[in-house]
């Protein structure tokens, strides 16, 4: 094996998060905040998963483009990711887009983000860029992906898995060769190409690149000079560099942390209320796909320092009891039953309330004899006395967000309008 192999290069490279996309999909979870600052898994934020993937793969440099609706992200950073220190050659920068390339603009597009602080990168000078989205789930070792950068001396290095063929659309697809040397990348196509031995699959970028810094500063060059652009990576960079120099894929599957090998590589967009319901319920399960309690790639988060979530009861009728169901801190589940749902921190569930695939954001108060299935609630919602949701499909979805699989998305405003 060739020596270099041995030499971490994490630690030559700054990650670059984008995370300032709205994720319209997730529609009024993300009217006060954008994706990357969801709530996810009881403690954490989606933006959480990068950012500890980077910190794990051994990235000590560390910044973050922010846009739409960027407080409570940014203050969620600031508490939780403050740590890197200067003094020990690390740094934590956030990016808002800031005009400081013209008085009057904003990020254009992702290449656009990175684009407008070429002067902080190259203060910095790292010698590789790791270029990620921030409104992903999933656990992995960017420095695998680094390692196949630099030898196969590509030009750009693109995360990449495979997914089933329809749901391609919303990805760059690409046709790779034998030696996974990337021939053709189609961006968000309405008829996805799919894998030649594999046809009912589409090869998808995960929107995760490796570059050397001094190559990825020149192409966000020529990109910004260039007037018909989007100064899009997945529009006008990758396809740019596919046509004229050398895009390598790099395969998620060979680069997750060793616990998800086992659990076959977790990645999720949970880009949909659906996907979103479905991946915190996922949580619940007795040996989830994606293991939030393995010890050898924490999610670093902030958290608020609360007291334990407490179960009581003070009669038979009024159990305070929780079965198959994630609890955080500081909840208290008083007279009311969990079945298969998921509390973030500081959740009150009042006595009678019955909760069933429930994923509750933080600061909750779920009042007496409330009866509800299958729901999203925003954090800091009063759900009323006895609002019973998941039963009648035509009133949820005039009162509610309904699904087409019956999820609710419920928020303080919806209430408010509720006519009890
Ligand atoms: P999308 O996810 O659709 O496709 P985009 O909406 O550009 O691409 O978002 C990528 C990331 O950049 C997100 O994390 C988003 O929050 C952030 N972002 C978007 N606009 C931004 C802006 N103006 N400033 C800062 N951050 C911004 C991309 C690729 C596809 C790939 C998918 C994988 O273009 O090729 O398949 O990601 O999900
Ligand atoms: P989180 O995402 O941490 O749950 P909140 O639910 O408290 O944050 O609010 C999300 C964002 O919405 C805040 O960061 C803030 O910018 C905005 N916001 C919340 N409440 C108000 C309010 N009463 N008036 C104006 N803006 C608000």
């Amino acid at each position: 094996m060739d020596d270099k192999r041995y030499q971490p290069l994490a630690r030559d490279a700054m990650a670059y998060v984008l995370a300032g996309g709205r994720g319209s999909r997730l529609k009024e979870l993300t009217d006060r905040r954008a994706k990357p600052a969801v709530y996810f898994g009881g403690k954490a934020r989606i933006i959480d998963f990068a950012l500890s993937n980077a910190l794990n793969s051994g990235i000590r440099r560390i910044g973050v483009a922010t846009q739409y609706k960027a407080h409570s992200l940014i203050r969620h950073m600031q508490r939780g990711w403050g740590f890197l220190r200067p003094e020990r050659n690390e740094s934590f920068d956030i990016l808002p887009a800031s005009q400081r390339v013209s008085e009057t603009q904003w990020y254009e597009g992702t290449a656009d983000a990175v684009y407008q602080n070429i002067d902080i990168i190259e203060a910095y000078n790292p010698e590789y860029m790791v270029i990620l989205a921030g409104d992903h789930v999933y656990k992995m070792d960017y420095e695998y992906m680094l390692q196949q950068h630099v030898d196969t001396g590509a030009d750009v290095t693109v995360g990449c898995l495979e997914v089933p063929r329809m749901e391609a659309t919303g990805f760059g697809v690409m046709h790779v060769d034998g030696k996974d040397e990337i021939v053709d990348f189609v961006e968000k196509p309405a008829d996805p190409p799919g894998i030649p031995d594999k046809p009912d699959f589409a090869l998808a970028s995960m929107g995760i690149y490796v570059f050397h810094t001094k190559f990825l500063i020149e192409a966000l060059k020529r990109d910004a000079a260039d007037p018909a652009s989007n100064r899009d990576f997945g529009k006008d960079i990758i396809p740019w560099i596919v046509k004229n120099g050398t895009a390598v894929a790099h395969r998620f599957n060979k680069s997750c942390v060793r616990s998800d090998f086992e659990r076959e590589s977790y990645w999720r967009d949970v880009g949909t209320i659906e996907a979103y319901w479905q991946a915190n319920i996922d949580l619940t399960a007795i040996l989830p796909e994606l293991d939030i309690y393995d010890k050898s790639w924490p999610i670093w988060t902030y958290a608020e320092i609360t007291p334990p979530a407490k179960f009581v009861h003070d009669d038979e009728d009024r159990r305070g009891s929780a079965i198959s169901s994630v609890v955080s801190g500081d909840c208290i589940i008083s007279g009311s039953t969990l079945h298969r749902s998921l509390l973030f921190t500081g959740v009150r569930a009042n006595s009678y309330s019955r909760l069933d695939g429930a994923v509750v954001l933080p600061n909750v108060r779920v009042g007496r004899r409330a009866q509800l299935r299958n729901v999203v609630i925003d954090s800091n919602v009063t759900i009323p006395e006895g609002l019973v949701v998941g039963e009648d499909p035509e009133l949820d979805a005039k009162r509610f967000r309904r699904t087409e699989n019956g999820i609710c998305l419920i928020t303080q405003p919806m209430i408010d309008k509720l006519d009890l």
